[in-house]
């Protein structure tokens, strides 16, 4: 049988039980116990010398392959290339794109390292997935190296347009790695009109439309490959399970507890300038000036992990989150409530669903976002009888699938307010209906049909004419 072989710079706890583990490693890891295969990727370990073989780790099935980065590495490549350019870049904020080449070319370093270290693991009926903007150049420094298996990549950000992408230096070389897989998926059709762009327009390629929802046949640089929407989703039913037996859990009962009656709205992101943090924080603000009944009656709770905590512009907003919600505590507070309980920690997966489930308003306001798996976990979480509703940016990729979610503008700091005021205020019916709607997309489009449309149409390699 066709082995599996899963290449991303990260891999997820081999402990399973470790319920820190989202969407893409519950996705991964099901698609590799399925077929059998090993996880390649960075121990998350920084180390003073160059590392020697990877380590491998089994557990049943499944092998584990890790590799420890050097300090010049873990720089360059990860703090550098991979989050202070490409990351920035694809969420369309110029402003905070740094290049260097010597960033640059220690991304390709890198990527040509884990190739190395990649290859003398692999079967030649291997089946080889790539995730994300860390490892584009993987697929093109194997087949140097004279390896012919199938292979794809996916891309957990989104794809810019070209008119974005072509301020990066070194464009043209990471478009023609990025051709050297045989399929390349995006979330939405939006990245891959995106992409379709820049090779017809950029790179002088040929497309050849398959039909909706089946993608593209893309002919650039002397290859021709698949590039498809493989919206990412969540495990529906397991996450609809936990939330229902976190409903009555201890930290449950203890927030429910700490509300004395009060509405909550949640927000739950990593600590990433790319989730619209300070505006959505001048939001409730806004809520609580424009709508004075809100105040005593309504909180607002974010939970942040911090993230990338070496790289200057997440120390920056950080620092400016500190500043806001201590403004409008300040501002609102009352001797028996605060208005933002904000939290820059992390909590397990079943305690996340316990607190969704009492929240009355999932907020989820980023200025971009490939998908955004905390909009669908929210709905996820809901009590069917009496659900919470959500109010989703336009610019996060479940916006194009959760619509009957509010949609908003999170530049409009007054629109999003309004729409948190409708929200709090929206009668049960339409709640239930708006729940449903959104259920019936998440039930018919989970993760197992995710990771299967994309594992089918990479069996289905070479997209030869
Ligand atoms: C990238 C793309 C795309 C968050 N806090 C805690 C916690 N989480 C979990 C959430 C969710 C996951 O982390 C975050 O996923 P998102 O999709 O919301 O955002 P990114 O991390 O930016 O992910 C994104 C995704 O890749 C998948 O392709 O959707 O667009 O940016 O599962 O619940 N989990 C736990 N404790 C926390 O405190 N356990």
């Amino acid at each position: 049988m066709t082995r599996l072989v899963v290449v991303s710079n990260r891999v997820a706890p081999i402990d399973e039980g470790k319920q820190a583990a989202g969407g893409l490693a519950v996705a991964v890891l099901s698609a590799l116990k399925k077929s059998g295969g090993i996880w390649f990727g960075w121990s998350g370990e920084v180390v003073a010398t160059p590392p020697g073989d990877p380590e491998l780790t089994e557990a049943g099935r499944l092998t584990y392959a890790t590799l420890h980065l050097t300090r010049r590495d873990f720089e360059e490549y990860y703090n550098g290339f991979a989050n202070s350019t490409l990351w920035p870049l694809f969420h369309y904020r110029l402003g905070l794109t740094n290049f260097s080449r010597r960033t640059c070319e220690g991304y390709e370093r890198v990527n040509a390292l884990f190739a190395r270290k990649l290859a003398p693991l692999l079967h030649s009926e291997d089946m080889i997935w790539v995730h994300d903007y860390h490892l584009i150049p993987m697929a093109e420094e194997l087949r140097l190296m004279g390896h012919g298996q199938r292979m794809g990549f996916f891309l957990h950000t989104p794809f810019p347009s070209p008119e974005i992408l072509v301020a990066l230096p070194n464009h043209g070389k990471l478009m023609r790695g990025l051709c050297a897989y045989d399929v390349v998926g995006f979330h939405t059709e939006v990245d891959l009109r995106c992409f379709a762009n820049y090779i017809h327009y950029e790179a002088g390629g040929r497309i050849e439309d398959r039909g909706p929802g089946r993608g593209i046949i893309v002919e650039a640089y002397g290859r021709r490959l698949l590039a498809r929407a493989f919206p990412i989703s969540i495990d529906t039913d397991s996450l609809t399970a936990l939330a229902q037996s976190a409903a009555n859990a201890r930290q449950t009962e203890r927030l429910r507890e700490s509300l004395v009656g009060r509405d909550l709205i949640i927000g739950v992101d990593r600590l990433d300038y790319s989730k619209g943090l300070p505006q959505r924080f001048e939001a409730f603000h806004c809520l609580l000036e424009t709508y004075p009944a809100n105040r005593g009656h309504v909180s607002f709770m974010q939970i942040a992990p911090p993230s990338r905590t070496d790289v200057p512009e997440y120390q920056a907003i950080r620092k400016e989150l500190e500043a806001s919600s201590g403004h409008t505590n300040g501002r609102f507070a009352e001797f028996d409530w605060v208005p933002i309980r904000y939290l820059n920690k992390s909590f397990t997966r079943r305690t996340l669903a316990g607190f969704f489930r009492v929240s009355r308003i999932g907020l989820v306001t980023p200025l971009r976002d490939g998908m955004n798996l905390v909009a669908k976990e929210y709905v996820a979480c809901q009590d069917p009888e009496d659900p919470g509703v959500l109010v989703l940016s336009r610019f996060a990729g479940a916006a194009q699938e959760l619509s009957a979610a509010l949609i908003v503008n999170p530049y409009d700091v007054e629109g999003v307010a309004e729409a948190l005021q409708r929200g709090l205020s929206m009668p049960l019916e339409e709640r239930r209906e708006r729940y449903h709607a959104n259920m019936e997309v998440l039930r018919t489009h989970d993760i197992a049909k995710w990771r299967d449309d994309f594992v089918g149409s990479l069996t289905a390699a070479p997209y030869d004419a």
